[in-house]
């Protein structure tokens, strides 16, 4: 890999763009070492949560060079957003840490991720419509669902970026930190996730999707029940529960 660094710190994943001169930018390599890292990390049962980073730039969007002389069917063939949605589809937890600039398919990337953490000097947005054209990678989707639809018009229309604390204002991120913090921060909640028992993260992760995509409360109601009540086929919550009866830390297996 050459556009990626990936390192493991016990169960924590930690992945970073390395296009230091294009503000990691998100060219096709980018996306294609994504593709076959998520391949690898899909099927690593020690792996318990994901970091995506990046020093300096969380990246500045999808590589503009490369997509000024696209076609339509090239467009609709770069596989931008299937990638993006593998991650969001990960059964573990994951985590951005970001810093400098998080712009359009950058931010669609932590906008795919599960918690964003950035870093007080961070700005980000979802300039696309500065360039004629706009979030093509869940941005125009994932966006109202964490702001509400009036916040992602401002976002998405006006094309303005943003700092951290007015980002962290209207829930697109979920905490900002000193710049030095960053990554102790991510660490910090990712080696919280990693004591949680992992079936039952995925199925919250799973209900949580599912009943955003329902019509109804009813229906998505009705699809929690039925996730809350296959947790009971796992040995962790009998170890969860047991281990508040008898006064002791649990020790998840993963069953
Ligand atoms: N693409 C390519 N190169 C970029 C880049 C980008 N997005 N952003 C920055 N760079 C490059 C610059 O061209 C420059 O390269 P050199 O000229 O030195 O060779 C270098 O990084 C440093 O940038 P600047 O000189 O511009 O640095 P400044 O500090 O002055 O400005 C900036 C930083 C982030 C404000 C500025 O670089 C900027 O506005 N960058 C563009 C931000 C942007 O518009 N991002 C959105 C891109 S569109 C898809 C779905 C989604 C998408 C694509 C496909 N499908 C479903 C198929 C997503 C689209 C996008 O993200």
């Amino acid at each position: 890999m050459e556009s990626l660094i990936f390192e493991k710190a016990d169960r924590i994943g930690i992945v970073r763009i390395n296009r230091p001169k294009a503000l990691n930018a998100l060219n096709r390599q980018v996306i294609d070492e994504l593709e076959s890292l998520l391949d690898v990390l899909e099927g690593d049962e020690t792996l318990s949560v994901l970091i995506i980073g990046s020093d300096e730039h969380f990246a500045a969007g999808a590589d503009i060079r490369s997509m000024v002389r696209m076609n339509p069917a090239e467009a609709k063939t770069f596989s931008f957003s299937s990638t993006l949605d593998r991650i969001a589809n990960l059964d573990i937890p994951t985590i951005a840490a970001m810093e400098g600039f998080a712009l359009g398919g950058g931010m669609e990337l932590a906008l795919a991720c599960d918690f964003r953490i950035a870093s007080k000097t961070a700005k980000m947005g979802l300039p696309e419509i500065n360039l004629a054209i706009m979030p093509g990678a869940g941005g125009t989707v994932r966006t109202p669902r964490l702001v509400g639809a009036a916040r992602a018009k401002e976002l998405i229309l006006l094309g303005e970026t943003i700092d951290a604390v007015r980002a962290e204002q209207i829930g697109l991120i979920n905490k900002v930190v000193e710049p030095n913090l960053l990554m102790e921060a991510a660490m910090e909640w990712a080696q919280k996730l990693c004591q949680k028992a992992p079936i039952a993260l995925k199925t919250a992760k799973e209900s949580i999707g599912g009943g955003l995509n329902c019509a109804t409360i009813s229906e998505a109601i009705k699809l929690e029940s039925e996730r809350w009540a296959d947790l009971f086929h796992t040995a962790d919550q009998k170890e969860g529960m047991m281990a508040f009866i008898e006064k002791r830390v649990p020790i998840y297996k993963g069953k």
